[in-house]
């Protein structure tokens, strides 16, 4: 995108779609409901959108079992499907800057993140997996007899998806692009904090050219439409992102019907600054890998273990980067801070901060909410933060920075991996040994050296332990999305 274009104030988009997509058409909730959604920044209410429940979501199941079944997109070359992906990924670079814009009035993010992130990936991950769809192959395989024995991928059939609110556009990219270049049909269900921009995208698909019920989309809350995908017995596949305790009960509710499940769930990841590293690129990865997104990441470098000879220096370095950042209007592209996405993430997040002051962490910036409208909430960095504090155990999905100093590589390998999560990890050095045997022994599904946060539609991208089961993105992706058929032949 031109620099003028990622500099200029974005103008507020007109909301096109508030309804359900169900087989192709726009249609109200059977029940007529609706609920509010909210801009972070000001409190207001943005536009009412249809709300879904379990009616809805049996119609959008079956729109999408008949589409699979015995729809176009059963007979459409594979070929043709990956053009569909293609095409979609150009209409939504044609719509980037209201796609942008719309984004970060829903979700609060800053306009100059939407622009420069997350757009360019949600096109780059839907054409990354459109050319994947002529390239699903099976193998040949040498048993005994005279047997022919080869082995197809097929799809999976109907894939449920309910995505979370903090990179909404992303994660709409994240689970369409693998499902439909596999063949899958798509029920989606989008956080109800942030439904605009994926009811925008599912208009942009029906452009495209997608067949009625390929893909579905249910915005609505958990308990209700959520839970009835994940309870409804036409559903092959649940797809989820989101927090720990909700995919528990989503394992639950799955297990009468034995559904496939992938979980991309919550970390409390490592960043290690070694005192060999260069400390100003660390300082700067640091502050992007924590207060990128408000701190609503994932994989967002929570706990920041520092070695103790320059811990003192480090510490200076990072309380004045994270003093600096501006917090302000998401559609200013001068603000490098917006809100966090709802007053319960808010409030959430100031219940941590009470209780790291509590536990005797020291908080060296921030601590505070910011301005008395919108969810903002202070850059906030705790330092001499020890392994129990819960501002070091829990995920707080916020902008707080724990620092913890140690003395060695051992004991920061064991205090890393002390922990129920496995997400992400990142480790600063200029030593290749060092960096080998973290990559080695830290028990995570990415581990990033000398840099932070650097996603590509090729990476595999997961959870080891309790930060989720299955992989997104690359190959490992697009596996999750088929069945594997071994078949043998009789050539006797
Ligand atoms: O998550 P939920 P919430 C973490 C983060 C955050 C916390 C709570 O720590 O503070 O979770 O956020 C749907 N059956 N992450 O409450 O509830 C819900 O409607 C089926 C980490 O927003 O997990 C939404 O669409 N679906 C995370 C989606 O699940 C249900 C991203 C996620 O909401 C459901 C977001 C149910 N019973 C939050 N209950 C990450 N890993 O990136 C809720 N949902």
């Amino acid at each position: 995108m031109a620099t003028d274009v990622l500099d200029s104030v974005a103008s507020i988009p007109q909301i096109r779609q508030t309804q359900l997509l169900i087989n192709g058409e726009w249609r109200d909730a059977l029940s007529g409901k609706t609920f509010a959604t909210v801009n972070p920044a000001t409190e207001e209410v943005i536009a009412n959108v249809a709300e879904g429940d379990a009616a809805d979501i049996d119609l959008a199941v079956k729109a999408a079992r008949t589409a699979f079944e015995s729809g176009p997109w059963s007979k459409m070359d594979a070929r043709d499907r990956g053009r569909l992906i293609y095409r979609l990924a150009d209409l939504i670079e044609e719509n980037i800057e209201e796609l942008a814009a719309l984004e970060s009035l829903d979700n609060g993010k800053p306009i100059r993140d939407s622009r420069a992130a997350d757009l360019p990936l949600v096109i780059d991950c839907l054409r990354y997996y459109a050319g994947w769809s002529d390239k699903i192959e099976g193998t040949t395989i040498p048993i005994r007899g005279n047997h022919f024995c080869y082995t197809r991928r097929e799809p999976l059939g109907v894939a449920g998806q309910i995505i979370p609110w903090n990179f909404p556009l992303l994660m709409v990219a994240w689970k369409w692009a693998p499902a439909l270049a596999a063949g899958c049909t798509i029920v989606m269900k989008p956080a109800e904090q942030t439904p605009l921009s994926c009811l925008r995208m599912a208009e942009l698909a029906m452009e495209a050219g997608f067949p009625p019920g390929v893909i579905n989309v249910i915005p609505g809350y958990g308990p209700t439409a959520g839970a009835a995908l994940v309870k409804h017995p036409d559903v092959d596949k649940i797809a989820f992102t989101g927090e720990d305790a909700t995919a528990k009960i989503i394992m639950a509710d799955a297990a009468a019907t034995l559904k496939r499940l992938t979980f991309e769930l919550g970390g409390k990841s490592p960043n290690v600054v070694f005192a060999d590293s260069d400390l100003d690129a660390a300082v700067a990865g640091a502050e992007f890998g924590l207060f990128f997104n408000q701190g609503q990441c994932c994989c967002a470098g929570s706990r920041l273990f520092v070695e103790e000879s320059v811990h003192e220096e480090f510490v200076a370095k990072i309380v004045a980067k994270a003093a600096a950042r501006k917090l302000g209007d998401p559609l200013n592209p001068e603000t490098t801070q917006g809100p966090q996405v709802d007053q319960a993430q808010m409030e959430k997040i100031l219940s941590y901060i009470k209780k790291g002051n509590e536990a005797g962490a020291q908080c060296v910036t921030g601590g505070t909410r910011f301005g008395e409208k919108g969810f903002f909430v202070e850059p906030t960095v705790f330092d001499n933060v020890t392994d129990e504090m819960p501002i070091a155990t829990d995920e707080i999905f916020g902008p707080v920075l724990s620092i913890l100093p140690f003395k060695n590589v051992e004991e920061v390998i064991s205090r890393a991996n002390n922990t129920h999560f496995g997400l992400a990890a990142a480790v600063w050095t200029s030593d290749v040994k060092k960096a080998h045997l973290m990559a080695d022994r830290i028990k995570a599904g990415t581990v990033w050296v000398n840099c932070y946060d650097v996603f590509d539609a090729a990476a595999p991208f997961g959870g080891f332990k309790r930060s989720g089961i299955g992989r997104e993105l690359g190959a490992a992706g697009l596996a999750s999305y088929t069945e594997l058929k071994t078949v043998t032949m009789n050539l006797d």
